[in-house]
């Protein structure tokens, strides 16, 4: 069994209670020594990050290096002379490697989004026949921010058109939104005004998708530009087109064609898997297939065919962000986040594991081989070089038949299974599946059915304010531990928490996201708003292109007025704690170019070009309104949080109200009736 995975040979063994603070992952990985399979702990244990690129002063991109500058010992005295072989500084190397990160993050979320503005337009056209327009609501309220019209004039009267009509035409906008060759995004109007104004004086209005991302490769090539300055402003330009356009379509049309998310009841972790059930795990991000796989899985004939196997039936779950789409939309239970993801196979129990793109471990091929799992490759740009891995091509065009023959090869090896099952007896309650048209519903006005409540209850104290905690989890840091440690310190000091990704998951394990935590967990004004209204203390607002939502959500606050004119004015604050991917530093800068201050964990890669750290955790505020900044220690991090949403508080002029909840509970309720 361990032959598979022989090539790396941990020198120590990683103690599962130092790397993790999940109790499912811990036995998993008590498992995993047992059978001498490796994992990703114990990869990380035996090799350590690259001390010079960790810092961002690496460059590879020409054959004369590659050209590494290390930071003097005694650090930079007087001037700093450090450079490569073409004379590039360290701030240029260090906003070259930044920017090429951006255009990777924006590349991977913005393909995912063409590839559902593709599938949508087939839709619309009647090609891809098993996806339907779920949300004619939604699509009626979006289509105006591609200037399509939602109304016909028939005899001086304004009737609703016909909702393919409308469909067609959002499709062909949206794809045009990758390669358009005039004019800027058509959804940076979904910005509030300011923003928009701000944009346009810095010039980092983003032209199209493709266009950005070319011209981050284009500058980063050896010999273009050589001013960290220059290059993050099209860092900037292009990590909006992820944000504000990319992701954000993504996010819309997924909900058109596989319904908005409302809140609804799930669990997380890996004891959601079942022994005497057929378990598929899907893994990856776009829900164009997952939508349909949970579709099949819910089929009654297959259901039968699983149960003449032997199985008592099928059981999904996800991975990733994979899972948070399935889990908002239909409430299939997460069996865990990024670092969890060889550990499912681990359990003896997966039947099959079907991937798609991003944040797929090409290990899992290596522990896949030690069981009976059938490890699927599902996507023409994601696949493997193991031989054990089978590639399936989805086509959306036949999605449901697509969908089905991979059940069915789930079910037809359910009987294969030959190592001992066992699967860690860990699992929380949740409730997911928030976002801006939900938290309009819990926590709007009754009668202005705008944001109108969140709004007061930020004015009155009793929110102090709202932090996005979202990202990965990153082998370099405790599973878990950091994005956990801050949203308890933040919910105990009244920040709302929205949140997505694999931090999402975390706190699903974790039992954050239930009504019944805010009793546990928050301070008293959090606590009472969250048991009035019957809502967790930390808000899921889906995966990682879902980011758009907390964008569209901090927009919707501005709008209902008393908190300033622009999303930086809100006592609002970003944070993705134990980030790994590209997609995260993407996320990050489109964040800040919205005015929000955002701060990161473990370490980013700008500590070796102090004067580029500089201009992105300092002059960007006076450019954009947001910030950069890194705190590995959660508490210190929650903190940097909360003085910067008590610092918003005060220039707003309400920190006194603040000052109020703070006191006994006469004082509060003589606050409540005011
Ligand atoms: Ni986001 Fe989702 Fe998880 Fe990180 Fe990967 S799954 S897109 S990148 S690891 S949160």
């Amino acid at each position: 069994m361990a032959e598979a995975n022989k090539e790396v040979k941990a020198t120590k063994q990683v103690d599962p209670a130092e790397v993790t603070i999940d109790p499912a992952t811990m036995e998993m990985l008590r498992r995993a020594q047992q059978l001498k399979i490796d994992t990703v702990f114990d990869r990380a244990n035996v090799m350590k990050p690259c001390a010079i690129g960790i810092q961002g002063i690496c460059c590879k991109n020409c054959a004369m290096g590659p050209c590494r500058l290390p930071l003097p010992k005694d650090g930079i005295q007087g001037e700093d002379t450090r450079k490569g072989l073409c004379g590039a500084t360290a701030n240029t190397i260090a906003a070259r490697n930044f920017a090429r990160m951006i255009a990777s993050g924006c590349a991977a979320h913005s393909d995912h989004g063409r590839g559902v503005a593709e599938t949508f337009l087939a839709m619309a056209k009647g090609h891809a026949k098993d996806y339907k327009i779920k949300d004619p609501i939604k699509l009626r309220a979006i289509a105006p921010h591609f200037g399509v019209a939602t109304t016909v004039e028939v005899d001086g009267r304004a009737l609703d058109r016909d909702i393919n009509e409308i469909a067609l035409e959002v499709g062909q906008k949206a794809v045009r939104e990758w390669g358009k060759d005039h004019g800027f995004l058509d959804y940076l109007k979904r910005a509030p005004q300011p923003l928009q104004e701000k944009w346009k004086a810095t010039g980092v209005m983003p032209r199209s998708i493709d266009r950005e991302i070319v011209e981050i490769m284009h500058r980063t090539h050896m010999g273009v530009d050589q001013d960290y300055k220059n290059l993050m402003k099209q860092g900037t330009r292009c990590a909006l087109a992820d944000g504000w356009g990319g992701a954000m379509m993504a996010t819309d049309l997924q909900d058109i064609m596989f319904g908005t998310p409302t809140p609804l009841q799930s669990e997380a972790n890996l004891g959601i898997m079942k022994a005497d059930h057929v378990n598929i795990i899907v893994h990856g991000h776009e829900p164009l297939l997952s939508d349909m796989i949970v579709a099949a899985s819910q089929s009654q004939d297959l259901i039968d065919y699983a149960k003449q196997q032997g199985a008592k039936g099928i059981q999904l779950g996800g991975i990733c962000c994979t899972a948070n789409e399935i889990l908002q939309r239909h409430g299939v239970p997460p069996a865990g986040n990024f670092l969890q993801q060889e550990l499912a196979i681990i359990t003896g129990a997966c039947d099959a594991m079907v991937v798609d793109v991003q944040c797929v471990m090409q290990n899992l091929a290596n522990v896949a081989k030690c069981f009976h799992t059938k490890l699927i490759t599902t996507h023409p740009i994601a696949r493997m070089e193991q031989e054990n891995v089978i590639h399936i091509q989805f086509d959306e065009r036949y999605a449901m038949d697509d969908a089905k023959r991979i059940v069915k090869m789930a079910i037809d090896n359910y009987n294969n299974r030959r190592a001992e099952v066992m699967i860690p007896q860990y699992k929380a309650q949740q409730i997911a599946g928030f976002g801006v048209e939900s938290i309009r519903y819990h926590l709007g006005g009754t009668f202005r059915g705008d944001y109108y409540t969140l709004n007061d209850n930020i004015i009155n104290g009793r929110i102090r304010g709202l932090a996005g905690i979202v990202g990965c989890n990153n082998a370099r840091t405790v599973h878990n531990e950091e994005g956990i440690t801050i949203m308890k310190e933040l919910i105990k000091n009244d920040v709302l928490v929205l949140t997505t990704g694999c931090n999402a998951i975390a706190a699903g394990m974790h039992g954050l996201l239930t009504p019944s935590a805010a009793a546990v967990y928050c301070g008293p004004g959090l606590a009472e708003v969250c048991e009035t209204v019957g809502i967790p203390p930390i808000l899921h607002l889906g995966s990682c292109v879902d980011n758009s939502r907390i964008l569209l959500a901090a927009t919707e606050v501005v709008k209902a007025g008393g908190l300033g004119k622009d999303i930086t004015d809100l006592p609002a604050a970003g944070s993705a704690p134990e980030w790994m991917s590209e997609k995260a530093i993407c996320i990050g800068q489109y964040f800040v170019a919205s005015g929000v201050y955002t701060v990161f964990g473990y370490s980013m890669p700008w500590e070796g070009a102090p004067t580029f750290k500089n201009y992105l955790c300092k002059d960007m505020e006076n450019i954009y309104g947001g910030m950069w900044d890194c705190e590995p220690d959660p508490i210190k991090h929650a903190h940097k949080i909360i003085a910067h949403i008590d610092k918003k508080r005060k220039a707003l002029g309400i920190d006194k109200a603040r000052e109020r909840v703070l006191m006994d509970m006469a004082a509060r309720q003589a606050l409540a009736v005011e």
